[in-house]
């Protein structure tokens, strides 16, 4: 039997869901999508999911007999309401990041989810599923380099569309980084501070850009991550482990060595799509296998809930340029 998904949001990643639970993923299909502009909801029914109804209002989307489950990959703001209304009827709903926009909104998502006494939300934190971060946790794990003492990390996007703001550097970009970092070293974090080189002239004067954010762990571990959102050259990401017996490096994306016109070169990617591929076709596969089961296995609202909690922090920590303190409360055993 094939899984009913009903997605709500048709942009970018929207459509690039809808492209690989049409073509790549087994065990489901797309049959109702929604989106606030029309005219995307019906390229993205033309080009990737012909048989899929277009429906008009989200919450009739979330309820309708043809949805057994729900995407949610519409603008961060929206995604609250969607993921409430999926547990209010009690379906399996996958909410790309962030969760919610606030620690707020993720809080009531997770007291929701608690209520109605089962697991229904997965996060589309994708990274814990790359097989590079995999490799790097593994090394982690092992004790090869003994306890992380630094992390060096880099977030670099070529460019941003201008409604792109300062705050959501950290809500919508370092997001990723405050989830995968928690999950490859097992620590949660206690402070975070923001600072601000110079300004890049290729980013709009409404966009601090770069930044670089500073981070404590429970451990001790310090990190700093830099977002650049307009660097211009390609996407990067960058993550080394400096430990107390050697250093761990996210390998880098696999590319052809190239040797020409007295020169070695490998080509950069230049798209989010591209880099994660791999890792986005199999978290969405196993939300497919978690929801014909009926027991979700990856990124829980509680790992949602606990990047926003830090968000929140490292968002004050832009405005004032001190040491933010991070609390996170115990995590409820519904969640272990
Ligand atoms: P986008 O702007 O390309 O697409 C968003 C779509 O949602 C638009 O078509 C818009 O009309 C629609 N939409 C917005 N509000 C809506 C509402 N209330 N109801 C119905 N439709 C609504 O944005 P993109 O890049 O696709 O991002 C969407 C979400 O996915 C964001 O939360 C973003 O952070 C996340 N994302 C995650 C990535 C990852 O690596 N996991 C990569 C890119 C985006
Ligand atoms: C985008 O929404 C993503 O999630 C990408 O992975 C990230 O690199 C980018 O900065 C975000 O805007």
């Amino acid at each position: 039997m094939s899984l009913k998904l009903g997605v709500i949001g048709t942009g970018a990643i929207g459509q690039d869901h809808i492209r690989r639970c049409m073509q790549t993923l087994s065990g489901a299909r797309v049959s109702a999508v929604n989106d606030i502009n029309p005219d995307s909801a019906a390229g993205a029914v033309e080009k990737y999911a012909p048989a899929a109804r277009i429906v008009v209002d989200p919450h009739q989307l979330i309820a309708s007999d043809e949805v057994d489950a729900v995407l949610v990959t519409s603008w961060g703001p929206s995604h609250e309401e969607f993921v409430l209304g999926a547990i209010r009827v009690g379906k399996y709903v996958f909410c790309e990041k962030p969760l919610a926009t606030t620690a707020e909104g993720c809080r009531r998502i997770v007291e929701a989810e608690m209520k109605h006494g089962k697991r229904l939300v997965q996060v589309g934190f994708m990274r814990p599923y790359d097989t590079g971060y995999r490799a790097l946790k593994a090394v982690l794990d092992s004790g090869r380099i003994g306890d992380p003492l630094m992390l060096h990390c880099a977030h670099r996007n070529p460019r941003v569309g201008k409604n792109y703001s300062t705050d959501m550097a950290i809500t919508d970009t370092l997001i990723h980084e405050l989830d995968v970092l928690r999950w490859l070293l097992n620590d949660d974090y206690v402070s975070a501070q923001v600072v601000f080189p110079r300004h890049s002239p290729k980013a709009l004067p409404h966009l601090r850009d770069p930044q670089i954010v500073l981070l404590e762990t429970a451990k001790g571990t310090r990190i700093d991550v830099e977002i650049f959102v307009n660097c211009q050259y390609g996407y990067d990401i960058q993550c080394e482990v400096v430990g107390e017996l050697g250093i761990a490096k996210l390998p880098e994306p696999s590319a052809v060595l190239l040797r020409s016109q007295a020169a070695r070169s490998e080509a950069i990617l230049t798209d989010w799509k591209e880099r994660f591929i791999a890792a986005y076709d199999v978290e969405l596969q196993d939300f497919i296998g978690g929801v014909c089961e009926g027991r979700l296995r990856g990124p829980s609202s509680w790992s949602g809930y606990a990047a926003a909690v830090a968000a929140d922090a490292c968002v004050a920590a832009q405005g004032t340029g001190a040491v933010v303190p991070i609390k996170l409360p115990a995590q409820p055993g519904f969640y272990a």
